[in-house]
């Protein structure tokens, strides 16, 4: 059931709501609730907050935000909670470690109100200062970026950033899982590959304040990340997916084979029996997963095409009803 608790607001004026994800962040989570409230005066301020140990959530509701306690570990739950559960026009989504700037949030919220883009990101890279981002997390962002940008041929500069603003008809569409901070790739991906519109609005990025810790642990985290661009593109790209992997098994394959097929040109014999066996094994696989790409993208356009014409029965229905 969707929670009512936008604030009252013209007719004409769109809800927006300002969703903090927050984790043990009571050293900043005040100043981002107040200086949120200040930049959009007319939204609604909601803290998501996961158990949190220290004083966050109290921290919170004194200085003006809504606190929801959402005892489901992670950042991808409580995004995919919020989204289910308060509906508004637009959501704007801001970490709540103080390292995104609120008054740049008519930057982002701009483009999405004149309808030119479904999701408008903060992107970081520009104009972080020097030492916000870890030199580890700055190459981890960078290797995940150029792997994304190449298996899906898109062109973004910063897919993992922790300050969006969505578009609520988009939102109501995105089917997302991810269950941490996968996320984030999880919610661009989905947004392109669902042909809706993303735009990569520079913006300021500043450093943790001091006292403050991140809950990001970059090789667990990196993985999953990784791990949910991989999946993403079996799901959303099978063809090319399989057809890597194929190449990648075919190219060991022949590898093997061509040491075969040497020492019987040479000898008539083959001494490397098991090799042999291998390296046909090896092809054989290959061909399965050339065959599967094949299969998996015939039913995945099968499902867009069931997707496309329930959405129609969908409007129709919808037309039949307002002129009855
Ligand atoms: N509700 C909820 N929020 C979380 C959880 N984990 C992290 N967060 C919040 O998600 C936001 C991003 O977490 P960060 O630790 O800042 O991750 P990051 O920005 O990718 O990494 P840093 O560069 O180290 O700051 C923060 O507002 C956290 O409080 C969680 O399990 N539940
Ligand atoms: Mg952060």
């Amino acid at each position: 059931m969707a929670l009512e608790l936008l604030s009252p607001r013209p007719a004409a004026q769109p809800a927006v709501c300002i969703v903090i994800p927050c984790l043990n962040e009571a050293a900043t989570i005040g100043r981002v609730v107040t200086d949120f409230k200040r930049a959009l005066p007319q939204a609604t301020v909601i803290v998501f907050d996961n158990s949190s140990k220290d004083a966050s959530a109290e921290t919170a509701e004194a200085a003006g935000a809504v606190v929801i306690r959402v005892p489901r570990q992670g950042k991808g739950y409580v995004l995919r909670y919020a989204f289910d559960r308060v509906k508004a026009d637009v959501y704007v989504v801001v970490d709540a470690d103080d390292t995104y700037p609120a008054d740049q949030v008519s930057l982002l919220m701009a483009p999405v109100l004149r309808g030119e883009c479904d999701m408008a990101v903060g992107a970081r890279d520009h104009f972080a200062q020097p030492d916000a981002i870890r030199p580890l997390h700055r190459w981890g962002n960078r290797l995940i970026v150029g792997f994304l940008n190449l298996s899906f041929g898109t062109r973004l500069r910063d897919i993992l950033s922790g300050y969006r603003v969505l578009s609520g008809d988009m939102v109501r569409e995105l089917p997302l899982l991810a269950p941490g901070f996968e996320v984030e790739t999880e919610l661009t991906l989905e947004t392109l590959e669902r042909g809706f519109r993303v735009l990569e609005v520079p913006v300021q990025y500043r450093r943790r304040p001091h006292g403050s810790v991140s809950k990001l642990s970059s090789f667990k985290d990196g993985y999953r990340i990784l791990m949910t661009i991989m999946t993403l593109l079996r799901d959303y790209r099978p063809m090319t997916f399989f057809t890597i992997l194929a190449a990648a098994i075919t190219l060991l394959g022949l590898s093997g084979g061509a040491v075969v097929l040497t020492d019987y040109l040479r000898t008539g014999l083959v001494p490397r029996l098991p090799l042999a066996i291998l390296s046909a094994t090896l092809i054989l696989l290959a061909s399965v997963f050339f065959a599967t790409g094949f299969v998996v993208s015939a039913i995945n356009r099968r499902f867009a095409e069931a997707a496309a014409l329930s959405g129609r029965w969908r409007e129709d229905r919808l037309a039949q009803d307002l002129t009855a």
